[in-house]
């Protein structure tokens, strides 16, 4: 290599903040993808985050060239992502606000150390409810939308390009589709824009002859809505598919690809709803999301878009009362 590529080079490092299960599955996917050069993990749990980061560094000699280590808030000042899992699972009996409130307040002295570094990342929201909690660290690091954003529907979304694979029986990759509003119980899918490479799943279902196909769309979504559940309910908690999720979102930022993903980002009048951030197609780049990529929504999608922001507003009213 000659010494001026060599001192042009600059390492793309990644820091994880909370090392549990979605945080270490996600560090586990993103050291085998190989657009990270370094992934530091950060955890109030020291020993957890020194055991994550031993038994994810014995993978070494068969990932592509990375670096991994356990960090501390300074690790915020060069990070080129940074990703925050950190927070508390949801307790027996507790309410969803009670445990947004404690999540909040997590959030939040997680921004202030990485605004304190001056960091000029993009921070990426995984924390649950994660639509209210990007709106809360936009907030409090008043930075620039575009760098704030969370992870939103991109998990929901390939859940449901999965089971429509398993309907149709066709490769995932030649579906597209797309989950948009609120990670949770208000998302809804978005029909209009889901096909099998360019063919609209209504034509193809009757291409196919498929009965009731009305019905059949009805339990798809139900089930992309209710997936979480079943997979809590099977092993308690999820982690498998959110930490691929996130490789393709973090990726996206690093190689500043310009995807398409249905990360949350903050609404400042695009669908007619204002300052709340839920889940639409945004376009991708390394300084964050560049733009929504503006779609035409029936009108049902769309009064299930208001919905959503409806939920999610009312939630965050809520928190701050
Ligand atoms: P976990 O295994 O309990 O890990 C959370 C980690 O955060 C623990 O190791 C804590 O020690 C650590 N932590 C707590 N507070 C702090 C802090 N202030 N600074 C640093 N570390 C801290 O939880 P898990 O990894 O299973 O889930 C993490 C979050 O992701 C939860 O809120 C989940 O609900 C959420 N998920 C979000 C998904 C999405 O699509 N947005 C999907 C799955 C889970």
């Amino acid at each position: 290599m000659e010494k001026s590529e060599h001192q042009n080079w600059r390492s793309r490092k990644v820091a994880i903040v909370g090392a549990g299960a979605v945080g270490a599955t996600f560090a586990y996917a993103m050291a085998q993808n190989g657009s990270a050069d370094e992934i530091c993990l950060i955890d109030l749990n020291e020993e957890l985050c020194k055991g994550q980061v031993l038994d994810l560094s014995h993978g070494l000699p068969f990932y592509p060239t990375i670096n991994i280590y356990a960090g501390s808030e300074k690790d915020y000042a060069d990070a080129d992502v940074i990703v925050i899992t950190a927070g508390a699972a949801q307790k027996k009996g507790e309410t969803r606000l009670d445990l947004l409130k404690k999540n909040s307040v997590i959030i939040e002295g997680i921004v202030d150390q990485i605004t304190a570094q001056n960091s000029q990342a993009v921070i990426v929201v995984v924390t649950n409810p994660v639509d209210i909690l990007t709106k809360i660290a936009l907030e409090r690091s008043g930075w620039d939308r575009s760098r704030v954003i969370g992870s939103g529907t991109v998990l929901d979304s390939s859940r449901f390009k999965y089971l429509l694979s398993e309907f149709f029986d066709v490769y995932v990759g030649s579906i597209h589709a797309y989950v948009l509003g609120e990670h949770g119980d208000s998302e809804f899918a978005a029909w209009s824009m889901a096909n099998i490479s360019g063919v609209q799943l209504d034509e193809y279902s009757r291409q196919l002859g498929i009965k009731d196909w009305d019905h059949e769309k009805e339990k798809i979504e139900h089930e992309v809505r209710n997936s979480a559940y079943h997979i809590i309910d099977y092993k308690g908690a999820t982690n498998f598919g959110v930490g691929l999720a996130l490789v393709q979102i973090v990726s996206a930022i690093l190689k500043n690809q310009r995807r398409v993903l249905t990360v949350s980002y903050h609404l400042e009048g695009e669908y007619g709803i204002e300052n709340i951030s839920l889940a639409t197609p945004c376009l991708i780049t390394q300084h964050g999301v560049e733009s929504i990529v503006g779609t035409e929504l029936t009108d049902d999608e769309q009064n299930k878009l208001f919905r959503s922001a409806e939920v999610l507003t009312s939630e965050y009213d809520s928190l701050k009362a």
